[in-house]
């Protein structure tokens, strides 16, 4: 009998993803290969809230797989699969919707922020999004959802939904805990140090995209907004060289302490320059792997295919009890 807990989570396929989603997320995922079983997902459902244009899904979400491939999640130990392709989720999503407020999805701040940003396409998916995002975490019974700190509203109200499902209809779901690293949790924007570092935004200076090549990700650094004084030390009156810090920190296995320490007598240029090196030699192998995955259709299918088969067995199961919960007959 398999007894290490199970770590799930999902990627939206809403662009080639960044150094934030990589630190805060992905990174975690590659991680928690070694200690737990893991069911790792490329969320394209939940990007048909914001994606309307089917050739430009269509190809990121293969890119995407490969991506995540090229980071070093294994298909061998885990399973890896895109989420359309398991029924379940759309299913049990419905179901959970009628117990949910609306009162509870209003609040939610990532529909706040995206009704701003997507003003003529403020859709009910949109509105609706927290509800499929339980139901991917509820139906295979993680015990742990490593994400961003960005996420932790919609992982709260998945436990809201799950305990208030579980009193009304006798335990069924496992209540999951989030997995949030204590360096990374919310990478900054480069042009904007208060924002995240988000892979739609429309400036590409705002970001390091995974697949950058080492010449952009040092001009990058070089132009990123930093602060008027000189001291390289993390404070939170100083967002722009503490998200330099902690980029580095992550990439040197060095705690922020010891980055401070090690720069301590070095300008913001020279700083820029290192934090550039080190996010550029660590990105080359990936983009290398990726190169080649990419160019292996059959293989990506075949990792899709296998994935798909596996969370749905397990997916299934869970609906099925479900529907006798709740009387489907
Ligand atoms: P979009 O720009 O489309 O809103 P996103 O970049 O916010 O997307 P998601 O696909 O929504 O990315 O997020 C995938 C994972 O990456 C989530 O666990 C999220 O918390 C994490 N994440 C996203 N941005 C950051 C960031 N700047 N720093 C740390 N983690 C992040
Ligand atoms: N909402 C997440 C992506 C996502 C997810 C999930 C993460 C969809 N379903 C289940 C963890 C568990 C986001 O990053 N925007």
């Amino acid at each position: 009998m398999e007894n290490r807990k199970l770590a799930l989570s999902g990627i939206q396929p809403t662009g080639i993803f960044t150094l934030g989603n990589y630190i805060g997320a992905v990174g975690s995922w590659k991680k928690m290969q070694q200690e737990y079983r893991c069911i790792y997902f490329i969320a394209d459902m939940h990007s048909l809230t914001t994606i309307r244009n089917k050739e430009y899904l269509k190809s990121l979400t293969l890119k995407v797989l490969a991506l995540l491939l090229a980071c070093g999640l294994s298909v061998k130990q885990n399973i890896l699969f895109i989420q359309s392709h398991v029924h379940a989720h759309a299913e049990l999503a419905w179901v959970l919707q009628c117990s949910t407020q609306f009162g509870e999805l209003k609040r939610m701040t990532q529909f706040k922020d995206k009704s701003l940003k997507h003003k003529d396409n403020i859709n009910a998916g949109l509105f609706c999004y927290p509800t499929l995002m339980a139901a991917d975490i509820l139906l295979y019974n993680a015990d742990v959802v490593p994400i961003g700190i960005d996420q932790k509203q919609h992982l709260e109200l998945t436990k809201t939904i799950a305990t208030r499902f579980n009193n009304m209809y006798g335990e069924t779901f496992k209540i999951p805990q989030p997995y949030i690293p204590k360096v990374g949790a919310k990478i900054m924007s480069l042009s904007n140090p208060t924002k995240k570092m988000s892979k739609s935004d429309e400036n590409s200076n705002s970001f390091i995209s995974m697949l950058d090549p080492p010449e952009t990700i040092m001009n990058k650094f070089k132009r990123a907004i930093t602060d008027s004084d000189s001291n390289i030390k993390f404070s939170a009156e100083k967002p722009g060289i503490s998200n330099l810090i902690t980029i580095y920190s992550y990439f040197s296995n060095i705690s922020i302490p010891e980055v401070e320490e090690k720069f301590k007598n070095k300008s913001y240029k020279d700083f820029k320059f290192a934090v550039g090196e080190i996010v550029a030699n660590n990105l080359s192998p990936i983009q290398e792997k990726y190169n080649a995955i990419l160019k292996d259709e059959c293989y990506l299918k075949c990792v899709c295919e296998e994935g798909a088969e596996k969370a749905a067995q397990i997916a299934n199961s869970t609906l099925k009890n479900v529907y006798e919960k709740i009387g489907f007959i």
